[in-house]
């Protein structure tokens, strides 16, 4: 039987590096690709692009997806002005995402959104982020993890009788944290699945998709280190088989 197709929306990144300086690259971080790989995918990553039609052929291509991680979500689409907090945002990329989210949608691919991916998702379906976790009452937990990215900091508790907790199999689970945002208003048709031990909501799903998850936290980077992560992956691959 073939493996599945594992979509990652890929980034842009300007080159520092002297003699290329500012020239902008087409990518996406490797341990996205390796943990497909890991967990029985073939990952393809899929370059930033504003043309549509281009971007529902490369939907067509896919059996599953993941929204990457990265920059800001751009205020403007959930109705507030840039606070003074706001991190760097890329309306390119914003465009993009959402552009590629409601594709996959259509399609009914199962979906898996981390970090960034997880606030776009939450924004596309109606809900709104804090642009900075000061400004979430309550928050009191180190988000922005300043250890090695392979290393878990803080707690999450998942929610029983979600995916997430299926997935799982526990109460509880050390996560990294490198987020200076968190989801404020919950997209309608959206539970929460983890919350963090200060209230800060680590982790969605959707109740009218048959697989649209979230993350705040990066399975990916703990992958090697953490096993379990890998189970989001291989979840996420197994729901892509039954889906082809
Ligand atoms: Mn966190």
């Amino acid at each position: 039987m073939s493996k599945p197709i594992v979509g990652i929306s890929g980034s842009i990144v300007a080159e520092t590096d002297a003699a290329f300086a500012g020239y902008e690259r087409a990518y996406a971080n490797d341990d996205y690709v390796d943990s497909v790989i890991q967990n029985g995918g073939v990952p393809y990553i899929i370059p930033v692009n504003s043309e549509e039609e281009i971007i529902r052929e490369q939907v067509a291509h896919i059996d599953a997806l993941i929204l990457s991680g990265g920059q800001d979500v751009c205020p403007q689409f959930y109705g507030e002005e840039p606070h003074k907090l706001l991190g760097r945002t890329s309306l390119r990329r914003d465009k993009f995402d959402f552009k590629l989210l409601q594709l996959a949608l259509k399609k009914d691919i199962p979906i898996l959104g981390i970090c960034r991916g997880m606030q776009v998702i939450n924004v596309y379906f109606g809900g709104t982020l804090y642009q900075d976790l000061s400004l979430a009452p309550g928050s009191y937990i180190k988000h922005n993890q300043v250890t090695d990215w392979q290393v878990p900091s803080h707690y999450v508790k998942l929610q029983k009788g979600t995916k997430l907790f299926d997935i799982f199999q526990c109460e509880e689970l050390e996560v990294n944290s490198f987020h200076h945002q968190v989801v404020h208003e919950v997209a309608p048709s959206f539970k929460v699945t983890a919350r963090a031990k200060d209230g800060v909501i680590e982790a969605l799903e959707s109740q009218d998709y048959k697989f649209l998850l979230t993350v705040q936290w990066h399975p990916e980077m703990l992958h090697r280190t953490e096993k379990q992560m890998n189970k989001v992956f291989a979840r996420l691959i197994a729901e892509a088989r039954t889906n082809k």
